[in-house]
């Protein structure tokens, strides 16, 4: 399998995030991406490739301009409000809820961060842009390799990308990393591009960019929102809206769900799946569903991946492998490399 690998990723590596009013250490770490690369290496699995450059343009086909903007330009402006921001990670502190504006881009930088963002749980760093642009030519770059003829791709990068919608970031994300490579993907010439996205956390943005297309397919098995984060979108009912009612399919799960239940959901997505009848398919490869996962209540284990793995490889469709969460650094290589072996061996 190639795996586009972003050699940029540790240049995002926030110093603390904000959790029940406390800075705590960030779970979203360089060691995460190390811990995956180290696991294809002794695996033998597939070769890695650095990706191309690509133009903001192609950013744009997901992402607002103006979004992009703030984004690559952010960290300049946070040290421009005091130089002594130099040293601490940007943290928005407000926020346009309801009955607030947020059609008029404030010019005040904090006012920004906060329209520009969901959560106080997401550093924005000196190298956040450079990590999360390099990430998103890796999608791109999987997208082209698969329209190319390639039947299977892994993009190796973070931050992870599936938290972030068209105008902002959050839940550790910045570019939609999945979405992007949807959409490059029809770009290029697919007429129907499947997207699941199988990490603990509901995909929020992910869903809410296509929200009203029936052209993306977006299945995501989650834990329940009403306990777990996203917190405010993921729930059964949302089914898309428009053009795009019937392709959003939400499944979420109890705490405590174990791989017999989960495996069925997963069966549930591949039956829609198979009825959508898609070009290609898009996975949103987070394996914070494992039982030693410190983000997750919910309880897989390491051997339950490669049965994924082979479960993906059925459908018969070009897969790209986008890598989100996962948090259990330990088993976190074993659990994604068991994904990728256990669909190549499939085939
Ligand atoms: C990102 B991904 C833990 C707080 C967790 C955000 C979770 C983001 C998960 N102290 N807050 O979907 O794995
Ligand atoms: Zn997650």
């Amino acid at each position: 399998m190639l795996t586009f690998y972003n050699e940029q990723h540790s240049q995002h590596q926030g110093r603390h995030e904000f959790f029940r009013g406390q800075q705590v250490p960030c779970f979203e770490t360089p060691a995460r991406a190390d811990a995956v690369l180290a696991e294809l290496g002794r695996r033998g699995l597939g070769r890695i490739v650095t990706p191309h450059g690509v133009p903001l343009m192609s950013l744009e086909r997901i992402h607002t301009p103006r979004y992009l903007h703030f984004l690559r330009n952010a960290w300049s402006e946070w040290v421009a409000l005091d130089p002594a921001n130099a040293s601490k990670d940007a943290f928005p502190s407000v926020w346009p809820v309801r009955t607030l504006r947020s059609d008029v881009e404030p010019d005040n930088f904090c006012a920004r961060l906060g329209l520009y963002s969901m959560d106080s749980g997401t550093p924005l760093t000196a190298g956040t842009w450079s990590a999360a642009k390099t990430g998103a030519d890796c999608a791109v770059n999987a997208a082209h390799a698969l329209r190319l003829g390639e039947r299977s791709a892994f993009v190796l990068s973070r931050p992870p990308g599936h938290h972030a919608g068209a105008d902002f970031y959050g839940g550790y994300c910045f570019l939609n990393n999945a979405a992007l490579a949807a959409q490059h993907m029809l770009d290029d010439g697919a007429r129907k591009v499947a997207i699941l996205d199988l990490d603990y956390h509901h995909g929020n943005g992910t869903q809410s960019i296509f929200y009203q297309r029936d052209d993306v397919l977006f299945i995501s098995l989650h834990a329940d929102p009403r306990d777990e984060f996203p917190f405010y979108l993921g729930h059964a009912d949302e089914r898309g809206e428009g053009a795009g009612l019937g392709y959003n399919l939400n499944l979420p799960l109890p705490a405590g769900t174990t791989a017999t239940a989960w495996l069925a959901a997963l069966e549930t997505a591949c039956i829609r799946l198979g009825s959508f009848g898609a070009d290609a398919l898009v996975v949103s490869l987070g394996v914070d569903t494992f039982a030693g996962d410190p983000l997750s209540r919910f309880a897989l284990h390491s051997a339950d991946y490669l049965r994924v793995g082979e479960r993906l490889a059925w459908l018969g469709l070009p897969t790209a492998f986008i890598f989100e969460g996962g948090y259990a650094v330990k088993e976190l290589g074993v659990n994604v490399v068991n994904v990728l072996e256990g669909f190549e061996t499939a085939l």
